[in-house]
């Protein structure tokens, strides 16, 4: 049973747990499962929080920033997972799950770009306050059947897919309570982890023959991932580190081997939105129904570990030019699949990034990234001055930090794909999104990073003037 640590002020009048501790408990368990079935995962988390550990007692100024803004503690317990799922059904239910938990799908995301055949969302925790209680997301991709070329294989994996039941009973029934009665108490909550978490774990018997696999395989390896056996498997839990670079040259002698360059922005003085890195997928015995019912031994290539740095959240201004600058420096040295002109690349990617200003208040008054204002002690004692927002930062009235990107790049960072699919040429796509159709099979819309973004940001502003006595913002 798992246990639900309820902070202080979570129980409502009724006695339900709050979304906010239910998705802690969830994101603890979901670790404690795939710490349990992937080792290196264990391993990669203790690297992280030594380097952590270090990074804070070294760099006092990050550890105050983190601290004055409330999110030193959210950090060691950070992460997200990924997870991909086979039919409209099988998203709209997990839609529900997640709700139960307080995460909510933000941004679309269009793989066929990166030659993989699906689309996806992030599901993810949006209020500030429910960010720094636990800040756990689950990048969620649905498969689209609909760009595989052989029609025949298509109908087959349908078939497959609308068979199989990746929710348990128990699960369906506490979503269905938990929406009905407006949450769940703590006996339910502890059932409803330990049910869902089930749809999240590995089978190493899969649903499919040996020759079905195989065909499967060889339209996408993906396809086989989704297709062939009975649940969304978790495929990789990354942690959050404050020093990529760092963890990036310790993994080798901890016996992990990273990809030869982290994908993303360049080293930085002030990081910018997601720089990550991953080991390699293993290869994993599984088993395959033959003919006269006996298993037949083979392998499957699906979960990896991966670390992420997080910096600033970019306005679109700010990823325009974050896309250019990554751009320019692909034109400039094509990373190789083998990592033989690794060093170049880097040395490129800084290079061209000399053009991104990388101090925060440079980065502030260019207009590239979004801020969080807040009073200082000053300005909290000199309330009721009319200004504008420049002169009261220019004052020491006002400070700013910079608000953390909290979703994801994965087409940027097409890398990490291409990375767990092999270096083996990938069946090309034509880019088709198609938010629309995610949206109606998702049965709700998706929340706009930008405008989520900048609501903080203005919101911050506005709660400084109401304090300063000017009720209008900034701009
Ligand atoms: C998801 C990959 C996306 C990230 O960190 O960008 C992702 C997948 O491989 O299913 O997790
Ligand atoms: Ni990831």
């Amino acid at each position: 049973m798992f246990e639900i640590n309820d902070s202080a002020d979570s129980m409502t009048d009724t006695q339900f747990v709050s979304p906010d501790d239910l998705r802690a408990a969830f994101s603890s368990a979901m670790s404690a499962m795939y710490r349990e079935e992937v080792p290196a995962y264990g391993t990669l988390m203790e690297l992280v929080a030594t380097v952590n550990a270090e990074t804070l007692a070294a760099d006092h100024e990050l550890r105050d920033r983190l601290a004055a803004t409330d999110s030193l503690e959210r950090i060691s317990e950070e992460r997200h997972g990924a997870i991909r799922l086979g039919t409209p059904q099988e998203l709209a239910m997990m839609r529900r799950a997640f709700a139960v938990m307080g995460m909510y799908p933000v941004g679309y995301y269009d793989l066929s770009t990166a030659s993989v055949p699906v689309h996806s969302t992030a599901f993810r925790p949006v209020a500030d306050s429910s960010l720094k209680r636990n800040p756990f997301r689950v990048f969620t991709s649905l498969l689209r059947l609909d760009l595989i070329a052989d029609e025949a294989l298509r109908e087959q994996a349908s078939a497959v897919l609308a068979a199989r039941s990746i929710f348990t009973d128990g699960a369906v029934r506490l979503i269905e309570k938990a929406e009905q009665e407006g949450g769940l108490a703590k006996a339910d909550a502890q059932h409803f982890v330990a049910e869902v978490l089930e749809t999240f774990r590995w089978h190493d018997e899969a649903i499919v023959d040996a020759d079905m696999y195989k065909r499967l395989h060889d339209a996408h390896r993906l396809v086989a991932d989704v297709v062939s056996f009975r649940g969304p498997h978790i495929n990789h839990l990354t942690p959050r580190t404050l020093d990529i670079d760092k963890v990036q040259a310790l993994m080798p002698a901890n016996g992990i081997v990273p990809k030869a360059v982290v994908e993303g922005p360049p080293t930085r003085l002030c990081p910018i939105l997601l720089r990550q890195t991953s080991f390699k997928a293993l290869e994993e015995a599984v088993s395959f129904i033959g003919p006269d019912g006996e298993w037949w031994q083979g392998s499957h290539t699906a979960r990896f570990g991966e670390i992420e740095q997080r910096g600033v959240a970019l306005t679109p201004k700010g990823r325009a030019l974050y896309d250019k600058l990554l751009n320019e420096t692909r034109a400039r040295v094509r990373p190789a699949a083998d990592g033989s002109n690794a060093t170049e690349y880097v040395a490129s990617l800084s290079d061209v990034f000399r053009a991104f200003p990388d101090d925060w208040n440079g980065i502030r008054k260019a207009g590239l990234g979004y801020f969080r204002y807040s009073l200082t002690e000053k300005g909290r004692t000199e309330a009721g001055r009319i200004m504008d927002i420049e002169t009261a930062v220019a004052q020491d009235l006002v400070r700013f930090d910079p608000i953390v990107y909290e979703d994801f790049l994965p087409v940027s960072a097409a890398g990490i794909f291409q990375s767990n699919l092999g270096d083996e040429i990938t069946q090309e796509f034509v880019a088709s999104p198609n938010q629309v159709m995610f949206e109606r099979d998702l049965g709700e819309s998706v929340l706009d990073e930008f405008a989520y973004y900048a609501q903080i940001e203005r919101t911050s502003v506005e709660s400084c003037f109401s304090v300063l006595g000017q009720a209008a913002a900034a701009e």
